[in-house]
């Protein structure tokens, strides 16, 4: 130990689709026998964040912990009041405060594990000091294509070009082309302060010693191979492939008497994600699907946009006598829950998702067949990848969250697909199966991270 052990900063941005990996690779890496300082990013975005990160620190009291103050974001100029993009504005405008931070740590750092949004404040500053820094991706390997050429499609104005009701597609080398139905509408607006956060941290990737991936060579074989091969654009550094990240433990178990008492297969777990991103109408309307699909449901609900606010009446949501009327085949929870811990459950035959991208990868470790639901950002792209690799469904006339009121018999249609198609069903079980193998000793994902551990010893 003492000085000939290597150290290590992991810096998230913030979101939970971003803290969760992080922590999860903070516990991966301290496993390998490292030093690991995370760095948490103050004020988090919701509450759940900061009860996240306590509960990480109370298993894991081997990881330094070190706070880090974001600067607050600049409303003046910005295009939009989405609490989750001024945030990646803050965080980005404030990254340079966080690369001279990462210089006074001591030991010295041997590498840092960084999110993209702060890829262009630290790249510069440690690559100076010849700190090798590794940016983690926490977006599938098809969606991280497209990022790193968006300022290519900006530049020479492809993207800017289609128009919103144009149905032909971006071509980025090496991957399938990216229907433009897919791409967050943002992209499609240079000025959009969430376009340019991503395309000025994009323009730094070539700094960056390696890109971390939480995907496996089975799941994304195409996207993969071609940053392997160097097809999407020359100057990009190596990707590292490592996932499914793997999760970590934790001090409270989750109890789930109800789910416990529940027939094998038989429950669909329904979860958008830390974030809503449904209109009250369109959570009325799953609702009525839940109910006349005649499935047992376990359905996360998340009414506003961050849990600071989270205070509305689900009764009035969802309408007069919903609750007592599934009281013997539904739960819904406004809490938050052990997402890994249901998805690992025997009672749990289907998950309905948003593909966040960590939702997806956790579905894939448990060969959890997905009902595909993307509502914003990458999640279309994600949930092309999941349909792709076999894990899922997905109806690609649903539309962006609040473009179509999907109507909840066409829900309740779809979920009973889910439900029956054993064709999906195998095919899921398949990926699980991959998904263990990639992190079997000889496995893709052990192998490729001991080649990061290893060039960080030298
Ligand atoms: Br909600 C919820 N419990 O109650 P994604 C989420 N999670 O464990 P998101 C819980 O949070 P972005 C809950 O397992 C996953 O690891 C879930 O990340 C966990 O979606 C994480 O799936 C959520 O990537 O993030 O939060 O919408 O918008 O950044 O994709």
């Amino acid at each position: 130990h003492g000085d000939s052990q290597p150290h290590v900063a992991i810096c998230p941005s913030s979101g939970m689709g971003h803290l969760m990996p992080f922590l999860r690779l903070a516990s991966m890496v301290a496993s390998c026998d490292y030093k690991v300082t995370f760095i948490a990013m103050r004020p988090t975005v919701s509450a759940a964040e900061s009860n996240q990160i306590s509960g990480f620190f109370s298993t894991h009291p081997h990881i330094d912990s070190l706070d880090f103050h974001v600067l607050p974001s600049d409303t003046s100029t910005a295009t939009t009041d989405d609490p989750f993009y001024l945030h990646f504005q803050a965080i980005s405008r404030s990254a340079h405060l966080l690369g001279h931070q990462l210089t006074t740590l001591s030991p010295p750092l041997s590498a840092v594990f960084s999110d993209l949004l702060v890829a262009n404040g630290i790249g510069k500053i440690l690559s100076d000091l010849w700190i090798p820094n590794y940016i983690v991706i926490t977006t599938s390997a098809r969606f991280y294509s497209l990022m790193a050429y968006l300022p290519h499609l900006i530049t020479s104005e492809t993207i800017t070009n289609f128009s919103s009701d144009d149905d032909g597609e971006v071509e980025i080398p090496g991957i399938a082309p990216v229907p433009r139905h897919c791409i967050p509408p943002p992209f499609f607006n240079p000025n959009h302060l969430f376009t340019q956060v991503v395309a000025s941290n994009c323009r730094s990737l070539p700094e960056a010693k390696g890109i971390i991936l939480n995907t496996f060579d089975f799941f994304e074989p195409e996207a993969i191979g071609a940053h392997q091969n160097g097809l999407v654009l020359s100057d990009l550094p190596p990707v590292f492939p490592i996932g499914p990240l793997r999760p970590f433990e934790l001090n409270k178990v989750q109890h789930l008497p109800w789910l416990d008492d529940q027939p094998a297969q038989s429950v669909v777990y329904v979860c958008f994600g830390s974030r809503t991103a449904m209109t009250r109408d369109q959570i009325k309307e799953l609702g009525h699907g839940l109910e006349s699909s005649g499935y047992r449901f376990l359905w996360v609900i998340k009414t506003s946009k961050v849990d600071r606010e989270d205070n509305e009446e689900l009764r009035g949501l969802l309408g007069d006598g919903f609750f007592e009327r599934t009281c013997n085949v539904g739960v819904v929870v406004k809490e938050w829950v052990n997402q890994e811990e249901i998805l690992a459950h025997p009672a749990t035959g289907g998950f309905i998702n948003h593909c966040g991208w960590n939702s997806v990868m956790e579905a894939a470790r448990h060969g959890m067949p997905v009902l595909a639901w993307p509502q914003h950002g990458d999640q279309k792209v994600n949930a092309l990848v999941v349909e792709k690799a076999g894990l899922g469904l997905l109806e690609s006339q649903w539309g962006w969250a609040g473009e179509r009121l999907v109507k909840g018999q066409e829900i309740a249609e779809k979920i009973k697909e889910l439900m029956t198609n054993n064709e999906l069903k195998n095919s899921a079980r398949k990926i699980k199966e991959e998904a263990r193998k990639a992190w079997e000793k000889d496995g893709s994902s052990t192998r490729t991270l001991m080649r990061i551990t290893d060039m960080i010893k030298k």
